[in-house]
């Protein structure tokens, strides 16, 4: 009786609101929104009053006014930012910068019932290093799946610095499907970066280590510590990287850093940074230079540039070897068949990003105050006329190319350049380190006509706070990229926000673009008090269709119907079978049925829970005491717990989710007679 009470003033409400909205809600416009009591700069009386109240000058009252989203308007933006050390990614809708979603990739995420149970500890368990279980991971670099080079909203794909990893999330529901663990690399940096088809997902490495990290003592380093680059190939059907597919190629020990790849006129290349071309070793402690010193020394490294189609053809046609399960091309057969080149690149190199056309790779050099701007047809020229008897090669036998014969042009900067990202205007955006500024500068070639300025030349410097790292910018990797937006990812944040303790929040701090010229202004601060953030991409919003609920019975490791699903509580049930008790639960507000579970200790527990909800956001938790078991069960959801029930006593499971008014009822009892 009291439920039907309860459903009847859910159901008048309802209507209420329905009335109240009129079909299809309207959003006030403009207009409406402002209109009424307006002065003449726009701003109603109450308007200017709190701005003086407060301080605000007019440029912070604009900056409010292009980051305000006012309750339930949506983003028209939203960025996949990595989530650093802690191993997850983050959703932030831009220009509000209001976390949507924290998604668990290589750590257990507790809110998504990720790893605590559920199908989640399947998908961490693809990411063991041996039979080491690896419950973190150092994200760095989200990677948006792409068509035609344009970001498609199927995938997202990350690495993990730490253990050399790549995670694949299906943005159907915003979770980690699959983790391959790479057999060769024991760390990476250079990925997770997509081929403009988004044929591979491109892991390149960081800090040499003998193959399959082998032990070999730093006393062999040039012998035989090396470079791994990846590319794992990808079934858009399946929505896996198929390991089977996948294959390396075997690079000098230069411990080689930010990769991207070429789109359009560059398609089928790859292009790769390498700041250790020196072979330093470290051990301060012997009385050698350290790592920092000795990895500095030489006036340029190299940039790397790889063919991948070759390489693909080269895969396909044997010249591998097979090393831990993964074919690997070797480096004299890399060096001598035109997989790889080398051209000098100025000191401490760090981002290497090709332009939207592909025309072009930018490089900032840390501690060289320019962006080397390298042209991929002079690259192509400078090969083509490479001869056998003159060409130089490094000390591995890979082709040098002169600086001189792929250089277009060098833009003097400041300090620090790093990572550099562009619009739809014909400009680069740099981040430099040591200046903290976002570096605006013009494009010259086919990008003249789309800035009023001289090619190649400073536009502007916008101060930032503090350190900024990467930058990215809206649909920034694109053959497309827009105009309104840029983020600086700000390493430090020092005095921007509360004092929280020694451990500071991160600073990610929205930036104007919109305009041509000496406009850009910073828009809006955000603190990201997770992790160290290092790389982010943003996607128009109208590109993401996720899915609103499961289709009842989904399995979310799969993304099928998942054979153990049910489709009412009629069909719940337990069934024993000697030790072995399974259980199958129907979930829907406000109880699980079955409520009660009897077993005996020892007994092995396989447990089936399908929410049976269609209604948005209509989620259950369901949490065990003492087993650390811990679902979310979306809307549609079907998942399956094992363990063994190796406790006796009394457990009162319940839903974590406060799903309706009667949510605190939603409870069972499960009952572990001791032996
Ligand atoms: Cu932090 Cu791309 Cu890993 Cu630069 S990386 S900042
Ligand atoms: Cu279901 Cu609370």
């Amino acid at each position: 009786m009291k439920k039907l009470i309860l459903l009847c003033a859910i159901v008048l409400v309802l209507a209420a609101i329905i009335m109240a909205c009129g079909p299809g809600r309207q959003t006030p416009t403009r207009e409406s929104a402002v209109g009424g009591t307006t002065s003449q700069a726009g701003l109603s009386a109450d308007a200017a009053q709190v701005a003086a109240e407060r301080g605000l000058s007019p440029d912070d009252v604009t900056a409010a006014l292009k980051t305000f989203m006012p309750s339930g308007q949506l983003d028209p933006y939203i960025m996949f930012a990595s989530g650093g050390q802690g191993g997850q990614v983050l959703v932030v809708g831009v220009p509000s910068m209001r976390i949507l979603k924290l998604i668990g990739v290589f750590t257990p995420e507790p809110w998504q019932g990720y790893g605590f149970g559920g199908a989640g500890n399947a998908i961490l368990a693809q990411g063991k290093v041996g039979d080491n279980e690896i419950l973190w991971g150092d994200t760095h670099h989200p990677g948006l799946s792409e068509t035609n080079g344009e970001y498609d909203g199927q995938f997202l794909f990350i690495n993990d610095k730490a253990n050399a990893r790549v995670a694949v999330i299906d943005l159907k529901d915003f979770a980690t499907k699959q983790i391959v663990k790479n057999p060769l690399a024991i760390n990476d940096h250079g990925g997770s970066f997509v081929t403009p088809n988004t044929e591979y997902i491109i892991e390149g490495p960081q800090y040499a280590a003998p193959l399959g990290w082998e032990y070999s003592d730093i006393a062999n380093y040039k012998e035989e510590y090396r470079g791994v680059m990846t590319l794992w190939k990808f079934d858009r059907a399946t929505g896996r990287i198929d390991p089977a597919q996948s294959f390396s190629i075997e690079l000098p020990p230069y411990f080689q850093d930010l990769c991207d790849a070429g789109k359009k006129v560059s398609d089928g290349w790859l292009f790769c940074n390498s700041f250790n071309t020196e072979l330093a070793t470290g051990g301060v402690e012997d009385g050698n230079p350290p790592f920092e010193a000795g990895t500095a020394k030489n006036d340029t490294d190299y940039l790397h540039i790889v063919n991948w189609k070759k390489a693909e053809e080269l895969y396909k046609a044997g010249k591998v070897e097979t090393i831990k399960g993964m074919p690997l091309i070797r480096l004299d057969t890399a060096a001598k068949e035109g997989v790889l080149y080398f051209t000098p690149e100025p000191k401490s190199p760090h981002g290497a990003d090709v332009t939207p056309g592909g025309e072009y790779v930018v490089v900032g050099g840390k501690l060289d105050p320019h962006v080397t701007i390298y042209s991929f047809d002079k690259i192509q020229k400078a090969i083509a006329a490479l001869n056998e008897g003159t060409m130089t090669k490094d000390e591995f036998g890979v082709p040098v190319l002169s600086l001189d014969s792929t250089m277009e042009a060098q833009v003097e900067l400041g300090l620090g350049p790093l990572h550099t990202v562009y619009d739809d205007k014909g400009y680069a955006y740099t981040s430099l380190f040591l200046d903290s500024v976002v570096a605006r500068w013009t494009l010259g070639g086919p990008y003249q006509g789309l800035h009023p300025e001289e090619p190649w030349t400073l536009v502007q410097k916008l101060p930032v706070q503090y350190n900024i790292g990467h930058i990215a910018a809206a649909e920034g990797d694109t053959s497309s990229p827009d105009g309104n937006y840029v983020v600086a990812l700000n390493k430090w944040s020092i005095d921007r926000f509360a004092n929280v303790g020694p451990l500071l929040p991160q600073n990610f701090q929205l930036v104007d673009t919109s305009q041509t010229g000496d406009t850009m202004k910073v828009l809006y601060d955000m603190p990201i008090g997770m992790a160290e953030p290092h790389y982010a991409q943003i996607i128009k919003a109208d590109k993401l269709a996720p899915l609103e609920v499961y289709p009842v019975g989904t399995n979310p490791e799969t993304m099928q119907q998942d054979p153990n699903a049910i489709t009412g509580p009629d069909q719940a049930k337990v069934v024993r079978n000697g030790n072995n008790v399974e259980i199958w639960m129907a979930v829907v507000r406000s109880h699980f049925t079955p409520e009660h579970i009897r077993i005996k200790q020892g007994d092995h527990v396989i447990w089936h829970f399908t929410n049976l909800e269609q209604t948005r956001d209509a989620t259950h938790g369901f949490a065990l005491p003492g087993y650390n078991i811990n679902l979310s069960l979306e809307p549609g959801k079907t998942e399956t717990i094992e363990f063994d029930a190796n406790m006796s006593g009394t457990y009162a499971y319940y839903c974590t989710e406060f799903c309706s008014a009667l949510h605190l009822e939603m409870l069972g009892y499960f009952m572990v007679e001791p032996n």
